[in-house]
This record gives C-alpha cells, sequence and structure tokens, in this order.
C-alpha cells in the first residue's frame, strides 16, 4: 500500500498519500487541492496541461470527497503549508462526496445531526485528541500507584444508588436497569481485596435535566481504594490525579489550547481550598446571593458558579473541595462521623466535577443508613458484600465530559461528547 501519513512524509520519496479533499481550486492552467489526513494536510498540484489525465479523474469531485495520490513531496517556497507540496503521478477517488448538509455556522442541534462531519473539523478532532490526553494521564498515574483497571456490569438487576434517575430496559421476560455509577461494584471489589482498582466507562442518568453539563449518558471515570484513615486520603489522591493528569496535558498541548480554545491549562497547587457547605453560603452572600431554604442541603448552580469566584478570590485556586453535606441529601453508603458524611463535591470552575467520600465498609451502620433512606430490597445484594469482612475505603467518580469541556472552555457538553445524548435526542 505504501502509504505515507501527510505529517510524515519526506521530500523527494515517491509515495502514497490519503485523505480527505480539505479544498480544491481550479484555475485556468492550475488545480490546488488540499488532503487532509489526522497527522496534517498538504497542497497537491497539478499543472493542468500535463496532467490531463488528472483533470479528467477529478471532474465534479466536490471537498470532502476521499482521494489516494500518487507522488513526490517536494520542497516550495510559495506553499504556506511546511514549504512542502506534492506533485502527483496518479489519483484515485475512494469516495465521492456529495454537497455537506450543515454549514460550519449552523447551531449545535443542527451539527448533532450530522455529527461525524461536524467532527472532521481540526478543532473537533483536538478535542478529543487532548481528552485522551488527559484521561491516559490518569491512567499512568493510577497504574503507576498499583490500581487495577476493572470493567464492572452497566446492565445491573437492581436500581443502583436510588430509584429515581434510572433507565429501566426488558431483560428476557424480566426487568434490569443500566447502571447510574459502577459505584456498588467498586466497593465489591474492595470486598475481593483488590484494595485499589479504577475503572473508565458509561454512566446512565435517566434525568429530564436541559443544563450545559447534563447528559443522560457520559463517560465516568471512577476509583475506589482500601485502607484510607479517612475522606482526607481520598481528597490528597484526587489532587495528585488532576495535578499529574493536568500537567501532562499542558505539557503537551498547552500551546495549541491557547491558539485553538483561547484559554490557559493552569496546573493547580496542592492543597486545593476546602469549605463546609453552611460557610460557603456566608461567603457567597457576601457577593449578593440570596440564600434559600433548599441550599441548606445542597449547592444550587448559581452557587456552584460563585464558588469559582470566592476559590479565586479567597485561595487564589480554580478548585475548591465543598464537605459537611447534611445526611438528608448524601448517598447513604457514606461514612458518617458525628451525623456528618464524610464525603465532599470538588467544585471546578464553577461546575461540579466529582463527588466522592470515605464509605461506611460497617455492615450493622451501612445497613442502618439504607434503611433510613427507606432503600431496602433494592441494595440487599449491596449489603452483602459487607458482611464477610471488608477494608476501610473510599473513593471517587469524575465527569469526563465535564473536565473535557471546562479544561477547554467550551460552552456546552453536547460538543464534547463523541455523541451526545439528552431527553430528546438518541441519534445518530
Ligand atoms: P455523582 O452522581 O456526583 O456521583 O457523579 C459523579 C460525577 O459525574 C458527573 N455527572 C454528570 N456528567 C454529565 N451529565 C450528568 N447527568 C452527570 N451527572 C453526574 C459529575 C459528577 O460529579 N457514585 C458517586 C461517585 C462516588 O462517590 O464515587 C456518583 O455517581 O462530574
Amino acid at each position: 500500500m505504501n502509504r505515507v501519513k501527510i505529517g510524515e512524509l519526506k521530500f523527494n520519496e515517491p509515495c502514497t498519500i490519503k485523505g480527505w479533499l480539505e479544498k480544491i481550486r481550479d484555475s485556468k492552467y492550475m488545480m490546488f487541492l488540499v488532503v487532509k489526513d489526522i497527522t496534517g494536510k498538504i497542497q497537491v498540484t497539478i499543472e493542468k496541461e500535463k496532467m490531463p489525465k488528472l483533470v479528467e479523474k477529478l471532474k465534479g469531485v466536490i471537498a470532502n470527497s476521499v482521494v489516494s495520490v500518487q507522488g513526490t513531496a517536494l520542497k516550495s517556497e510559495y506553499v504556506k503549508m511546511g514549504g512542502m507540496e506534492f506533485i502527483p503521478t496518479d489519483i484515485e477517488v475512494l469516495s465521492v462526496a456529495e454537497a455537506l448538509p450543515i454549514m460550519d455556522d449552523a447551531n449545535i442541534d443542527n451539527k448533532l445531526d450530522y455529527r461525524w462531519i461536524d467532527l472532521r473539523s481540526d478543532r473537533n478532532i483536538l478535542i478529543f485528541k487532548i481528552q485522551s490526553c488527559f484521561t491516559n494521564a490518569m491512567r499512568e498515574f493510577l497504574v503507576k500507584n498499583d490500581f487495577t483497571e476493572i470493567h464492572t456490569p452497566k446492565l445491573i438487576g437492581a436500581a443502583s444508588e436510588s430509584g429515581a434517575d434510572v433507565f429501566e430496559v426488558k431483560y428476557f421476560d424480566k426487568k434490569a436497569y443500566l447502571a447510574q455509577s459502577p459505584q456498588f461494584y467498586k466497593q465489591m471489589a474492595m470486598a475481593a481485596g483488590f484494595e485499589r482498582i479504577f475503572e473508565s466507562g458509561p454512566v446512565f442518568r435517566a434525568e429530564q435535566s436541559f443544563t450545559n453539563r447534563h447528559s443522560t449518558e457520559f463517560s465516568g471515570f471512577d476509583l475506589e481504594f482500601s485502607y484510607i484513615d479517612s475522606v482526607e486520603d481520598v481528597m490528597s489522591l484526587e489532587e495528585d490525579l488532576l495535578i499529574y493528569a493536568l500537567q501532562k496535558t499542558k505539557e503537551q498541548y498547552g500551546e495549541v489550547v491557547k491558539e485553538v480554545f483561547g484559554t490557559e491549562i493552569i496546573v493547580p497547587t496542592k492543597p486545593f481550598p476546602r469549605m463546609k457547605l453552611c460557610d460557603v453560603y456566608k461567603e457567597i452572600v457576601k457577593y449578593g446571593y440570596v440564600e434559600t431554604e433548599e441550599d441548606k442541603l445542597d449547592l444550587s448552580t448559581e452557587a456552584e458558579k460563585l464558588v469559582y469566584k470566592l476559590a479565586k478570590d479567597k485561595f487564589n485556586h480554580e478548585f475548591m473541595f465543598i464537605t459537611d453535606y447534611p445526611k438528608d441529601k448524601r448517598a447513604f453508603y457514606h461514612m458518617r462521623k458525628n451525623g456528618i458524611p464524610q464525603g465532599y463535591d470538588l467544585i471546578w470552575r464553577g461546575v461540579e466535577i466529582t463527588t466522592g467520600a470515605q464509605r461506611e465498609h460497617r455492615y450493622e451502620y451501612l445497613k442502618q443508613q439504607a434503611d433510613e433512606k427507606g432503600l431496602g430490597e433494592d441494595v440487599k445484594f449491596y449489603l452483602e458484600f459487607f458482611k464477610y469482612g471488608c477494608p476501610p475505603h473510599g473513593g471517587f467518580g469524575l465527569g469526563l465530559d465535564r473536565i473535557t469541556m471546562l479544561l477547554l472552555n467550551i460552552p456546552t457538553i453536547k460538543e464534547v461528547e463523541f455523541l451526545f445524548r439528552g431527553p430528546n435526542r438518541i441519534t445518530p
């Protein structure tokens, strides 16, 4: 096949390049094509008089067709693209494109109808390269720190966590559900003696949310580890993990992120600031926030945004751990000390990216907390995990799509998911 990727072309060596026809410029004597593959772009220059056969082959062919071009890359002072042009000896049109159904300035919902075309842009492909770099860095960090990657089932027999936001599916003659979180199974791994695990996988939420940060299926990055002393160990690990991944991503893509997305990757310092929920409200009322009864239980969207301002003003930091939520709003499996759940949310640039906690690993307490929330039968199988010995443990779940969106300062999660899923969107 002898295909050479455009980014790896060498001068004066005959070869074949394959890619998209990004542009075609046809003038009286010359034809200029821009051919692009995942590694780069090159101008293919055709002198029409010398190459009538090629001109014939390209008749009626428009941009976005896919071609294979044989020829040689030569130095050229006139061409901007790396001072290189490609002089063809032959061209084969591998796929003929029709005129595109969407323009660059179409709105995001129209673009999603034709997502495979929308994704072809340099900017959009870059989003996924950067996300991949970030996830690989997290993997690298965790593997170095003795974590094992596992894959837990997404089809489950009982609604996890709470029954409310769960998708029900037909499972032969029974009902099954799509996992809202790997929570129960990552804890099962602790009861099985794995000590340190992580998982990256789909998470399903049957939520009728129409915000810029919610989707019904998203990519979760979860981990769990044993023999912790307190929730502080969990927060500390998350700090190290994020610092490592942001550092690696900055090294590889920092400049390009500035150029294309107009934003800076800031590697945070340790420790990240921590504040109790009630103290956050005491501070943000100073920004004019009007506190409601509901706020006693959780952070409102508006309050999350102000937490970013607070983190910057008070701590010169982009992240903030919020702790000491009341037990009514927190999952039953969070360990409680003096009645206070030992969990946290991590807010970055005004958006919650993580929930984490030390878990209750003692069967009797856990059962009592589950009963108190009226969970009974649904969590019976889960409670069994704690009957036959289980080390103290904790962990957290990161929303990968949200992280990508915040990292690149992109206004909506729809743009950073490969294919967004929302209450009104389940195709293509
Ligand atoms: P939680 O429900 O907070 O915690 O989810 C973890 C993280 O997942 C992201 N997230 C979402 N992203 C996009 N669309 C959504 N609808 C959505 N919902 C949540 C957020 C959130 O912080 N089992 C616990 C985690 C744990 O304690 O380990 C859990 O699932 O970034």
